[in-house]
């Protein structure tokens, strides 16, 4: 059967869809992957993540998805727009089945089937391949196991079978290009996608914290030892009623993709492992993965995500020397209070500790990368001192991410809000937010100035109580704000001029091949 996988992610690595592609293709079944990758850097600069396809985007995608037996979306919440969009069209010009799956469906799946027939609840491979078979023998879709769908007027919903527990048994992530299409944002054009498209869309224009432009994107293992009340995961091991769910392949199958790509694409200069935490393992599959790693890569530098309590030497120095270069870590919050409704267990000195070890790493390694949550609507001043005092303890140089608080739907913190009422009546105000946006305050901007090089010195003046005092208050807030708006603006309207002028050089407006007439 064709099947027609559609990822809207910026990013077209999507091991989602490319992983479901590769067990359907394995089963015999034909698959076509569209890859709809927005790449306005402007974006950031606004306070939505709202994107909207043109009617020539849609019309392209409706093209590649006629005659398909099924089409299949994959979504995280703040792509909640785009999906329901392109469903809509879909709807309305193929009546082709349409089932949803990823992260959000997942976690919010009700609220997805005003959308669509289908909602995959959790993993994708084996529910896809089992639904494709029914679809092929006219078998009962809604009876399987992860699927929930709309019976007349109410809700059946098929608790999810359990997680793949041997992810050897999967095959590597599709990558073959035979019927891949990517959007080219400049033209408007859905192209067939080539290993040169693919290098350009996977090369990101403006890196950022010392990570790599272009590199190849897999995951080791799925599962968090953590239960976090502001993540996914929270959500995730509620739905499959497990406590811890951490699954590794086998250093052996992980090696054996590497050694298939970068045989096939040797530009790929880099390598991200997107576990949500990649040296949870014991110290002797780290060597031997350290050792497999510098067998195939070739000394190729590596990024990983990671969590304090497996920053040991033990693991750090085997993966430094098979060519670990970046690693990025939550830490959250420095307030014992606000950790402690994050269900964050690491004490901060163990933060420090762990500061101290990286630093000794550097420069073999680049500056780490710090995860930091602000805008929580219950942190205090004093929680915001606490964590600004720790970040002040830790060695520099590093780097911070800043998150804003997002309540995805299925979490901890999302029912506490809901609760006391911190979330407005139509849940879509967080889906299209931007969730790199932050409140432009005194306290916010410090936390920006940690990633540049200003002197420790005055960073502790700066974050001292006095200081917060003097300068974390309205009057001086909202003339920060002002001025960032006025700097947010102006990097928009360059941006946009910019845009414009290659567009206008591109003489974009010509009539397209998939153009429905
Ligand atoms: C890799 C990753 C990224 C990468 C790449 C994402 C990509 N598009 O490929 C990057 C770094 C770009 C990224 C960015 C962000 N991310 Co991120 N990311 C991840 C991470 C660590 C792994 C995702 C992954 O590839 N898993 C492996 C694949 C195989 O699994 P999967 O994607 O879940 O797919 C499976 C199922 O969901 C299902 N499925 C998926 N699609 C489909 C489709 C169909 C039709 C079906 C039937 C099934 C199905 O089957 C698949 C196979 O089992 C997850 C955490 C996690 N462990 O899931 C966070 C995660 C997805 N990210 C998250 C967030 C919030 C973000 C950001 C918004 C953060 C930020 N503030 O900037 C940005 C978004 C940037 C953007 N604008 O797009 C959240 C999403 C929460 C939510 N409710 O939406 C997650 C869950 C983290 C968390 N713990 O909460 N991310």
């Amino acid at each position: 059967m064709d099947v027609v996988l559609i990822s809207p992610y910026s990013d077209i690595a999507a091991l989602g869809v490319r992983g479901i592609s590769a067990v359907l293709k394995e089963a015999g079944h034909h698959t076509r992957l569209i890859f709809l990758p927005y790449q306005f850097p402007e974006i950031e600069y606004r306070r939505d993540f709202m994107i909207t396809y043109s009617d020539t985007i849609l019309d392209q995608v409706t093209c590649l998805c006629r005659g398909a037996g099924i089409i299949g979306i994959s979504l995280m919440t703040n792509y909640f727009e785009q999906a329901a969009t392109l469903s809509t069209h879909l709807r309305q010009t193929l009546g082709i089945p349409l089932i949803w799956g990823g992260i959000h469906p997942t976690i919010s799946p009700e609220h997805c089937l005003d959308y669509c027939d289908y909602v995959c609840v959790g993993e994708g491979e084996l529910v896809m391949r089992d639904v494709v078979t029914a679809l092929e023998t006219n078998g009962d879709i809604t009876a399987i196991a992860n699927i929930t769908s709309r019976h007349n007027d109410h809700i059946v919903s098929n608790p999810p079978r359990p997680m793949i527990e041997n992810l050897d048994s999967l095959p590597y992530f599709d990558y073959d290009m035979d019927d891949h299409h990517v959007l080219d944002q400049d033209t408007e054009r859905i192209v067939p996608l080539d290993p040169e498209l693919l290098r350009k869309y996977l090369t990101k224009k403006a890196p950022t914290k010392g990570r790599a432009a272009l590199f190849y994107q897999t995951i080791a293992s799925r599962g968090c030892p953590h239960n976090c009340t502001y993540c996914c995961w929270h959500a995730l091991k509620r739905i499959y009623d497990v406590k811890t769910n951490i699954r590794r392949r086998s250093v052996n199958h992980i090696i054996g993709e590497l050694e298939m790509i970068l045989d096939r694409m040797p530009w790929f200069k880099e390598i991200t492992f997107s576990d949500d935490s990649f040296l949870d393992a014991p110290v002797a599959e780290i060597e031997h993965m350290a050792t497999e790693y510098k067998r195939v890569a070739h000394q190729r530098p590596f990024q990983c995500l990671a969590e304090p309590r497996t920053i040991t030497r033990s693991r750090m120095d085997p993966l430094v020397d098979a060519g670990l270069a970046n690693i990025q870590i939550g830490i959250q919050s420095g307030s014992e209070r606000i950790k402690e409704m994050y269900r964050r267990t690491h004490s901060n000195q163990r933060i420090i500790e762990m500061g101290l070890l990286l630093k000794e790493y550097i420069p073999r390694i680049r500056p780490p990368i710090y995860d930091f949550i602000l805008d929580n609507p219950w942190e205090t001043i004093q929680d915001k001192y606490e964590t600004l005092q720790l970040l002040l303890k830790i060695p520099p140089p590093f780097y911070l991410q800043i998150f804003r608080l997002t309540f995805f739907p299925g979490t901890g913190l999302f029912e506490k809000a809901r609760e006391e009422g911190l979330i407005g009546n139509d849940i879509r105000e967080i889906y299209s937010q931007q969730y790199n946006e932050r409140d432009i305050t005194y306290i916010n901007l410090l936390f920006s100035a940690f990633s540049r090089p200003v002197p420790r010195s005055i960073m502790a003046l700066a974050c001292s109580k006095p200081a917060i005092g003097l300068f974390h208050n309205r009057p001086v807030n909202a003339v920060l704000k002002m001025v960032h708006g006025m700097y947010r603006r102006q990097m928009l309207n360059q941006r946009k001029k910019r845009i414009d002028r290659h567009k206008a050089e591109m003489d974009i407006g010509a009539a397209h091949p998939f153009q429905d007439r």
